[in-house]
């Protein structure tokens, strides 16, 4: 198999992983089918690193990125994952082609290799991830990641006991400038954004500049613009509401520089939570991966 380590003493001290490669492999799959909501796996893969991470909970140090446990029911299909078998799939090949990455590595690799081609920043990032065997680890209780149709301490709540500051939860919900709901993963349906392939702060320019009502219909509460082509979730809306949120989104709106560099810090913490990873090895030291 292509870049399989091998075996033997000597040659395998000398294996060098090329996560370069798993980049372009990553890249590769993105624009591969036109068909595919607006063009582009992107948001989806950049919502699996999101999912796969965000069950950390810093209290118990469970939970999190290590481990892939994504793989196995009943994680797989939690209500709040619906819909992310697709990305775990289209990575696959990926993974036959490697067989030396873990999934946990790949998952998050491709995250942030979906945001740097979607036009984002560099996202520091550095392997050393392992994936568990089922008997290796207790099944995470349900309810870990949040709920869209809920208010600001609900927010806080999951965003606090992953470990993140008020700050960062708005520059990560930034995420939201990528992709779509879905009826038939969220119940919610339509963009945050024009632009749901690229990664920009338009999310926050939408969010303070346009305005925002009700949608009237039978799905859970959502919010529409007058176009009725975007769309917010209650928990955006509560970045708006809440003072402390706002400060960040109206800075976000004005200064994309900003919501950048704050989002690569916040998105790379993310993506680590939980993470063993061997002692003085700096995610912020990891090259930017060559062209
Ligand atoms: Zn999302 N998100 N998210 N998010 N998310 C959806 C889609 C995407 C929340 C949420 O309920 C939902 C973060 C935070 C929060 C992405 C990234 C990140 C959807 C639509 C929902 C309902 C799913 C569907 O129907 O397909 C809530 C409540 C959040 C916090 C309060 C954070 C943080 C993210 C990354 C850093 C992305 C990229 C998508 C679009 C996925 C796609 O398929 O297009």
């Amino acid at each position: 198999v292509l870049g399989m380590p091998p075996t033997n003493g000597s040659a395998a001290a000398s294996f060098k992983p090329d996560y370069d490669a798993v980049r372009r492999s990553v890249e590769d799959l993105m624009e591969s089918n036109e068909e595919y909501d607006d063009g582009s796996y992107g948001p989806l893969l950049v919502r699996l690193a999101w999912h796969t991470s965000g069950t950390y909970d810093s209290n118990t140090n469970t939970g999190g990125s290590n481990g892939a446990t994504m793989r196995f029911l009943p994680e797989a299909n939690w209500g709040a994952n619906a819909g992310l078998a697709v990305a775990r799939d289209l990575l696959e090949p990926v993974k036959q082609k490697f067989p030396w990455i873990s999934y946990s590595d790949l998952w998050t690799l491709a995250g942030a290799t979906a945001i740097e081609s979607m036009g984002g920043p560099h996202i520091p990032w550095r392997p050393g991830r392992s994936d568990y065997a089922p008997e290796q680890f207790v099944a995470l209780p349900d309810g870990r990641l949040p709920d869209g149709d809920k208010d600001a301490k609900h927010v806080r709540d999951i965003f606090y006991r992953m470990g993140f500051n008020d700050q960062e939860i708005v520059a990560l919900c930034g995420a939201h400038t990528l992709g779509r709901c879905h009826a038939d993963r969220s119940g919610f349906v339509g963009p945050w954004t024009n632009a749901p392939t690229t990664f920009s702060n338009l999310y926050f320019v939408e969010l303070t500049e346009n305005k925002w009502h009700k949608k009237k219909w039978n799905g859970p509460l959502q919010y529409e613009d007058k176009s009725g082509q975007l769309m917010m979730l209650n928990t955006d809306m509560w970045l708006l509401w809440d003072k402390k949120f706002k400060q960040f989104t109206q800075k976000y709106a004005k200064d994309e520089e900003a919501f950048f560099q704050d989002f690569a810090s916040a998105f790379s913490k993310l993506l680590e939570l939980g993470v063993p990873f061997p002692e003085g090895v700096a995610a912020a030291a990891s090259p930017k991966p060559s062209a």
